[in-house]
């Protein structure tokens, strides 16, 4: 049967089902990589791909308990703690992102929450950042909404928070805080007209219904996120997801491209896990409608591709770096 040719570009929408969704994943594959790409070449560039930088500004020692991340307290995963970093060494290394072609610098901290003095040295990281010329993304884990209100007179540009999956397995896979904590953030982050960067891991271990309740929860939030970073589990030793069954490439791939035609206007990033995937598959996540990564030698704590073979994949490919890839009022409106 041949694809139909219409309604393959969805309208905005915050009222997806699961039903729905599940008939998105159903798709033959070609089907689902053309209605992605048709629905990404209408909003972006096919060839650009927005580059962003990650440092650990906080390491380890983090009190909650996250089945997937090294940086937990609870699980000896071998990692050095490390206090909140120097301002210098964060403009040095912002500095070193600007000149490898980043347009974004984002900073991680292993906190369940900032107090309001570490706030105040991530406002002045923030400052350093902004100086160079880079838009400003943290993620510090929940916030109130006075203290979104100081990041965004900071002038942060993006706040990362991610759902990381369903609410039913998210209860699976974290106890020390609830799914509507998360929403809670992301409410109080939206408010002061912040840019959402909000997304999740795949390869947790999850069911399908999962990844797809996942993405309903993104796509009816109140505006979709303007970046969505799509995780590909990094299984670190000694932590409780480590030795989860690996998840099929073609199925991640599926994942991007419902992401992509679910949240049309919304920069897809393929985030953290990109050392387990052939180049052949980061293909097809592009393909599928990603126009974002992390560009740099390491995530936060793990590694990530060596930047000298990430831009022999863009020469190999023929896609150029693009800062100006996210679009940036409610719900992405420029087209
Ligand atoms: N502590 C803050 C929080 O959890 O929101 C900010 C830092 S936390 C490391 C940021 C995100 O990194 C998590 O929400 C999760 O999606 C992602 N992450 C952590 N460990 C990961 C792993 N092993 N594989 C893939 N993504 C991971
Ligand atoms: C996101 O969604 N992925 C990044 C960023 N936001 C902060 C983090 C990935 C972390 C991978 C594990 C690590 O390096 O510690
Ligand atoms: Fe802490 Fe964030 Fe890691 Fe969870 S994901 S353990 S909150 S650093």
């Amino acid at each position: 049967m041949k694809a139909p040719m219409t309604d393959l570009v969805q309208p905005i929408r915050h009222d997806w089902t699961l039903v729905e969704i599940k008939a998105l994943f159903d798709l033959p594959f070609n089907d689902l990589l053309f209605q992605a790409q048709t629905t990404h070449r209408r909003y972006f560039d096919a060839n650009a791909v927005q580059i962003s930088t990650l440092l650990s500004i906080k390491t380890g020692a983090c009190p909650e308990d996250c089945s997937y991340c090294p940086q937990s307290a609870r699980y000896d995963t071998g990692l050095e703690r490390e206090r909140l970093l120097p301002l210098e060494q964060v403009r040095a290394a912002a500095m070193n992102a600007k000149a490898n072609g980043a347009s974004r610098f984002c900073m991680g901290a292993a906190w369940r929450n900032p107090t309001d003095k570490n706030l105040d040295k991530v406002i002045e990281m923030i400052g350093v950042v902004r100086e160079q010329g880079l838009e400003s993304c943290v993620t510090l884990g929940m916030l109130t909404r006075e203290q979104t209100r100081k990041l965004k007179d900071a002038g942060l540009d993006y706040y990362n928070h991610n759902l990381d999956t369903s609410p039913d397995y998210y209860r699976e896979i974290i106890t020390t805080r609830t799914y509507q904590d998360r929403l809670d953030t992301l409410e109080n982050v939206r408010a002061e007209d912040i840019n959402v960067c909000c997304g999740g891991i795949i390869g947790m271990g999850e069911k399908p219904l999962d990844r797809a309740e996942l993405l309903r929860q993104l796509a009816n939030l109140p505006e979709h996120p303007q970046s969505v970073p799509i995780n590909l589990l990094v299984q670190v030793e000694n932590t409780p997801l480590y030795g989860t069954d690996k998840l099929d490439p073609i199925d991640f791939v599926r994942c991007i491209a419902v992401a992509r035609v679910m949240m049309p206007k919304s920069v897809v990033r393929l985030s953290a896990g990109r050392t387990d995937m052939s180049e052949e598959m980061q293909a097809l996540c592009f393909l599928a409608g990603a126009n974002s990564i992390f560009y740099g030698e390491l995530l936060l704590t793990t590694p990530n591709p060596e930047e000298n073979v990430d831009s022999g994949l863009f020469d190999k490919l023929g896609i150029v770096a693009n800062g100006e890839q996210e679009s940036v009022s409610g719900d992405n409106a420029a087209a």
